[in-house]
């Protein structure tokens, strides 16, 4: 698993609270540090208990069951077994600086799923466009600014307790793409765009840890990313893009290495391109 960098961020997102600082050589859990001390957090919105979270480790009657499928929530992690240290989950890329569960949900990880849709760059005539430089065609893929913290990102989310990786990445999109939670029903003519987009083969690209700016010692992001491509252009081209949830701006992005996006997000795209085998 690669270091985490944004897993390090300070102050914690949404609070004044500052990370114990973590040099790159004391992140590894395997390197003895004594004089660690980091800062405990759970941000306001976790411990008012809705229904997306878990309760503290101290509620009795509440005995989460890590590394297992615990009823409806998946609490193993795509990484393999996790250290449990009283009774308490530890990252598995290491220490953070921050303990308890900050901005997330879930002790241990918090599954999400992102759905990378692309197609090819094209001209007004409809030709692929292809980048000067490397000679190779150009992907663009659907990227919704995020309200929280204003930056670029996939349109991912958390998969519900008990539901399919599947059907999180198309509602993610749905909502945070083309607003389908302020519209009554879809145009039919954007349902049956959508419908095509996600029956079609979804290419796993990656799944495992995510180095979130929300991570602590005891609650990490995981995720699949996958991708759906038009290679053909014409289920997409007319597809509504509209902001919605907790997405503030969608566009369409021209994939290349410049492209500086939100948590691991820019390290799915570039897999994405060496898939296709598309400009980067
Ligand atoms: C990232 O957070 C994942 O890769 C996914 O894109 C996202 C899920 O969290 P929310 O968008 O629901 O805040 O780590
Ligand atoms: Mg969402
Ligand atoms: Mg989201």
């Amino acid at each position: 698993m690669a270091a985490h960098v944004k897993a390090l961020t300070s102050p914690y997102p949404g609070s004044q609270v500052k990370r114990w600082p973590v040099p790159p050589e004391k992140v590894s859990w395997s390197v003895e540090w004594p004089e660690y001390q980091p800062v405990e957090y759970t941000a306001p919105s976790v411990l008012a208990k809705p229904p997306w979270a878990d309760l503290p480790l101290s509620t009795s009657g509440f005995c989460p069951r890590f590394n297992a499928l615990d009823g409806k929530v998946q609490r193993e992690s795509f990484e393999g077994t996790y250290q449990v240290e009283d009774s308490t989950p530890r990252n598995p890329a290491g220490r953070t600086g921050v303990t308890g569960r900050g901005l997330l949900g879930r002790w241990g990880p918090n599954h999400a799923a992102d759905p990378i849709i692309t197609r090819w760059k094209r001209d007004a005539d409809g030709k692929a466009v292809s980048d000067p430089d490397s000679g190779k065609p150009v992907l663009q893929f659907v990227a919704i600014q995020r309200k929280d913290c204003g930056q670029w990102a996939i349109p991912g989310g958390m998969v519900d307790p008990g539901e399919l990786v599947t059907a999180t990445l198309r509602r993610e999109f749905c909502e945070e793409a083309l607003n389908s939670l302020e519209k009554d029903k879809g145009e039919k003519d954007t349902e049956k765009k959508v419908q095509d987009l996600f029956s079609q083969e979804p290419l796993l690209v990656y799944k495992g840890y995510v180095d979130d700016p929300r991570n602590t010692d005891n609650s990490w992001m995981e995720t699949q990313a996958v991708n759906y491509h038009d290679g053909t252009g014409r289920l997409l081209d007319l597809l509504p893009l509209e902001a919605g949830d907790d997405a503030g701006k969608v566009t369409w992005v021209d994939v290349c290495s410049k492209c500086s996006l939100y948590a691991s997000h820019a390290s799915f795209i570039k897999l994405v391109a060496e898939k296709h085998d598309a400009s980067w």
